[in-house]
């Protein structure tokens, strides 16, 4: 009994030394018991050290996920196995979201900072007064491409990328309705086209272009039109203004007959957990010295007006990355074109991929 009672003695001992290793370890960090917040977010869509002063001001512990299409993102939030405070869905999929009722009102008397957004960038047609998102990026989609692997040749048209002289030289970024997008725009059709004629078309013109594409891929294509693995490939803006800083052989370009305009918003999905913590990271993102760093770091276009004071000239002012509204009245916002419509795009989009094979 004796033995048995310091056995016990020892174990609660022992058990008291972990807890107390762990709570200064906590505190240590400045985590408060529980406090956490889980953000899901674009891969390569955020500067790390950000994350770590939020952390660090709010004692809000970071858990931070990402993805790398809207397709992939709503189908985890719809199957909520993992609950999310805070996800960046492109508007299409915002509006899918909002009526799926899958997302959560946001309080704009909690984000003091909202002011510094430009008024371009708020009440647009996927969430009037911005009930349930809140401007992260923007962008356009377009090519980049490498000067001198092209021998001067330049590309002004999505036609272009269909010259034999480009065999196996092209990179595509793994969007549904970016490269099908891209085919419907090389025919003159809009981006937003529910007419699966048009569909079918863009997607065998597609097909012809295969001989010319290297591969679909993710956030690698950055590293690999860097290191000039291939000299073209179809990208979101910011993708191209990151890797232009790298290589100066690289230009972006958007093509004549037109492409996409899109926002990325935050937005906090119904089953969130921590919406006081979901609504300060939002305000902290909003900072407009925090905007400029994480739109320096990511290379994407931030739509906060403030934070172009602390950006160099040249960025602000590059209108490859910064169009004035003269030029984006040109470009097409995708539409939420209802779920069967989505995966019609999906399908097609796998078919592409499958012929590749
Ligand atoms: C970041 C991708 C941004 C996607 N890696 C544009 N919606």
């Amino acid at each position: 009994m004796k033995q048995l009672m310091r056995s016990f003695v020892v174990i609660v001992a022992i058990s008291l030394v972990l807890m107390y290793v762990v709570s200064r370890l906590n505190s240590a960090q400045g985590y408060s018991g529980g406090n956490t917040l889980t953000v899901y977010n674009w891969g390569d869509y955020i500067d790390p050290e950000i994350i770590d002063e939020f952390e660090e001001e709010t004692g809000i512990k970071v858990i931070y996920q990402t993805f790398d299409s809207n397709e992939a993102m709503m189908t985890k939030i719809e199957q909520g196995g993992t609950t999310f405070d805070i996800a960046v869905p492109s508007e299409y999929a915002i509006s899918k979201m909002k009526e799926e009722d899958l997302l959560l009102p946001v309080e704009h008397k909690q984000l003091p900072n909202l002011k510094h957004i430009n008024p371009r960038f708020l009440n647009l047609s996927f969430d009037e007064g911005n009930r349930y998102s809140i401007p992260y990026f923007w962008g356009t989609v377009g090519v980049v491409y490498n000067k001198e692997m092209l021998n001067g040749k330049e590309i002004t048209s999505w036609d272009d990328l269909w010259d034999p002289e480009l065999r196996n030289q092209i990179l595509l970024a793994d969007g549904a309705r970016e490269v099908i997008g891209m085919g419907l725009n090389s025919l003159a059709y809009s981006l937003n086209d529910t007419n699966k004629t048009h569909l079918r078309e863009a997607k065998e013109k597609l097909d012809t272009l295969t001989p010319n594409v290297k591969a679909i891929v993710g956030d690698e294509i950055k590293m690999l039109l860097a290191n000039e693995e291939a000299s073209v490939g179809l990208v979101w803006s910011g993708d191209a203004s990151e890797i232009m800083s790298e290589n100066e052989d690289l230009d972006y370009v958007v093509p004549e007959e037109g492409s996409n305009l899109w926002f990325d918003n935050m937005v906090i999905p119904k089953t969130a957990k921590n919406i006081e913590g979901a609504h300060q990271f939002m305000n902290f993102m909003l900072d407009p010295e925090i905007a400029a760093r994480n739109a320096e770091y990511v290379g994407y276009s931030t739509p906060n007006e403030k934070a172009l004071d602390y950006l160099a000239d040249e960025v602000a002012e590059d209108k490859r990355f910064y169009p004035d509204e003269a030029l984006t009245e040109k470009l097409e916002v995708y539409d939420n074109l209802g779920k069967e419509m989505l995966s019609y795009y999906n399908e097609l989009f796998l078919e592409f991929k499958m012929h590749r094979k």
